[in-house]
């Protein structure tokens, strides 16, 4: 990590503008994801041609393009594997993953654990609007019970999942969740993941302002409240109490960040003996794609 960020030369938000121009609806709330992304990358001085920015299938998806560094537009549900896959073929990038609720939650719902649990280190941001988006509005793992939308017409008969929960309880070594409609804390946030090392787990809240009419900007700031400062945030228990219960209201903030070895420390150590496998060089590489391109 510090290796990516030592040899730069200073950079502005504007530097990281990716090679098209965002093609959100006006307002929506992944605008200002992106932009705090921007702002972070230009702080810590990220070298673009070693991040990697990995996203799936949905509005949400497409910021790849909307960002200056190496991007995979990869399959709906499948940003963590191949994300996880970019990481142990060279531990050197710094990989961010980008997906929607639905991608990381639904399809992506398994891979969300095990990628948490083996901490490997990749930062995750989750642009939850508690709908699917791009496919204009049907209910989400994440929307509320009773949410109508159109397929679900009588109101959602499930209950959501939380992504803050379910992060914790997977073992994730960095929580938190954020607002798009608070720059400010959001861009501290995404700071803090991406120094983190391990698996790091940001769910945002982002409005969908053309088909969610319920979970608005409005109706999240009357329904947030920031995490108390004096909050322990080494402390799993103390994490998952404020994460299940805190005043009725959602919170925000970081809720819990403890290093540990990652899952490419750990499987590329020395003594692995599955290390040379692992490294099999740019010739089998080749031999392999020959073989499976017959
Ligand atoms: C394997 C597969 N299943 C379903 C789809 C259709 N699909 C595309 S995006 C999407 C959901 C988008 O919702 P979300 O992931 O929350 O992202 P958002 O658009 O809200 O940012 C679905 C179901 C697909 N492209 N691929
Ligand atoms: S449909 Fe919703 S999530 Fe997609 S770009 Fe528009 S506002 Fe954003």
């Amino acid at each position: 990590m510090s290796e990516i960020l030592s040899e730069v030369k200073v950079r502005t938000p504007k530097d990281y503008e990716g090679y098209k121009k965002p093609t959100w609806c006006p307002g929506c709330g992944d605008f200002s994801i992106l932009s705090s992304l921007k702002k972070v990358a230009a702080e810590i001085g990220l070298d673009p041609f070693k991040t990697v920015v990995v996203s799936g299938i949905g509005c949400s998806g497409k910021s790849y393009a909307f960002f200056y560094a190496n991007g995979v537009h990869t399959l709906h549900g499948r940003v963590l594997p191949v994300a996880t896959g970019i990481k142990l073929g060279n531990p050197e990038l710094f990989v961010i993953a980008l997906s929607g609720d639905g991608d990381a939650l639904a399809i992506g719902g398994n891979h969300f654990i095990h990628t948490a649990r083996r901490n490997v280190d990749i930062k995750l941001i989750i642009m939850n609007n508690q709908i699917y988006g791009l496919t204009k509005g049907q209910f989400s793992p994440t929307s509320n019970h009773g949410f109508v939308t159109v397929s679900s017409p009588y109101g959602s008969v499930e209950f959501p999942v939380d992504p803050v929960v379910l992060a914790l309880a997977s073992g994730a070594s960095f929580v938190a969740r954020a607002f798009s409609g608070e720059p400010n804390s959001l861009t501290e946030i995404i700071k803090e993941a991406f120094l983190h090392k391990g698996f790091s787990v940001i769910d945002v809240l982002s409005p969908c302002v053309t088909y969610n009419k319920v979970n608005t900007y409005d109706w999240y700031r009357e329904n947030i409240e920031f995490l108390p400062n004096d909050h322990d945030k080494e402390n799993l228990t103390e994490a998952f109490t404020y994460a299940t219960s805190f005043k009725g209201k959602i919170p925000l903030g970081i809720f819990y960040k403890k290093e540990r070895p990652t899952y490419e420390e750990l499987i590329l150590d020395s003594s692995n003996p599955c290390r040379e496998d692992l490294y099999c060089g740019r010739e089998r590489v080749y031999e392999l794609i020959e073989t499976f391109s017959k």
